[in-house]
């Protein structure tokens, strides 16, 4: 259909066109409505084991995706529905994973924190803090060993920043120009601990600056915003191979997993609220209404495009059966 004169005038207020307006919105609310699903699963008993939801800060993981080709990659910490599905992971195999079934991404042997997708290059899940940092140099130097200009985008919380893996990734990083680029999540809480009670120095993205790389701080809850430092960082990477870190201020409106429901403890509702009122879907949909570049009647086909599909997860997940009890034996060497 061809675009009408607001639109097209709408498209260059917002600086991206109807079809990406749509697409952020619709991965955004896709994450939204699978973790509002998996926490009902959880409560229900579906779920066994730890859950930690995304649900306030799916700016990030979609902003940076979108920026991203197929074959770059992804990998994160343990809180990283939200990763996985942004890389297009299909959301029926990541819920059949928390059901603990065998269609799930990791054969239901995982769980919620052990997503791994090698058809969209999502590189896992990892629930040691800070672990899988060196694993994305180590992933970043594979990039560059074979002369492939991808890059990979780690994803980690500030609850990383404080272990040596941090500053020993930031450094080989920037020593052997791997391209990385870190984004550290920033929500402010690790557990229960506030960055202010943990981090000599609580302005995160200035740690790239002892170690010379570039550096830069983004509102998390601005998908545009990620978007636009990412995507300077990801153009920089491939081109010179030079890792960036990249501070996103977002927040978490859940606790810090099912066992924490509210986070009600070492926050007030105050904040809580306050934080609610930078919704990064909320804030997307109404500028992208507001320039004309969606319409209502797209918000409301998103929506039910997004419940449909979580429905689907859940109804696949469901009827996928329990692994064998064999497969305890399976996967956990690698055979040639
Ligand atoms: C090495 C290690 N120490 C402690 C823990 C227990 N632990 C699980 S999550 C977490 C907090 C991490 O917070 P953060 O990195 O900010 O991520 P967020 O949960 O905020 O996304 C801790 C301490 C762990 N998983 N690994
Ligand atoms: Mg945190």
């Amino acid at each position: 259909m061809a675009k009408t004169m607001p639109e097209r005038r709408g498209s260059a207020v917002l600086g991206v066109d109807a079809e990406l307006a749509r697409k952020l919105l619709h991965d955004m609310l896709l994450i939204r409505r699978f973790e509002e699903k998996a926490a009902e699963a959880y409560t229900l008993g579906k779920v066994g084991g730890f859950l930690h939801l995304y649900i306030g800060e799916e700016a990030v993981a979609v902003g940076a995706t979108s920026v991203l080709r197929p074959d770059d990659c992804a990998i994160s910490a343990y809180r990283e529905h939200g990763h996985c599905l942004a890389k297009g992971a299909d959301p029926r195999r990541v819920m059949a994973e928390l059901f603990g079934r065998r269609d799930g991404l990791s054969k239901g042997k995982g769980g919620s924190m052990h997503l791994f997708d090698r058809s969209v290059n999502f590189l896992g899940g990892h629930a040691i803090v800070g672990a899988h940092l060196p694993l994305a140099a180590g992933a970043a130097f594979a990039i560059k060993y074979e002369g492939r200009d991808a890059v990979i985008v780690c994803y980690f919380g500030d609850g990383a920043v404080p272990q040596g893996e941090f500053h020993e990734s930031l450094n080989l990083a920037a020593l052997w120009k791997l391209p990385v680029i870190y984004l550290c999540e920033n929500n402010r809480y690790a557990m229960g601990t506030s960055t202010d009670r943990a981090l000599a120095q609580t302005e995160i993205w200035k740690f790239g600056q002892t170690y010379g790389i570039p550096s830069e701080k983004v509102d998390g809850m601005d998908v545009l915003a990620v978007r636009e430092v990412v995507g300077r960082a990801v153009a920089r990477t491939r081109q010179d191979k030079t890792p960036s870190l990249i501070e996103a201020d977002t927040y978490r409106y859940r606790g810090h997993s099912m066992r924490d429901p509210a986070g009600a403890v070492y926050r007030t509702k105050e904040e809580v609220e306050r934080e609610k009122q930078r919704d990064p879907i909320v804030m997307f949909r109404e500028r992208a209404l507001r320039a004309g570049v969606v319409t209502e009647a797209d918000v409301r086909a998103i929506e039910k495009d997004v419940n449909d599909r979580i429905d689907e997860a859940v109804a696949f997940a469901d009827a996928s059966p329990e692994p064998p009890d064999e497969w305890l034996f399976t996967d956990i060497y690698k055979e040639d």
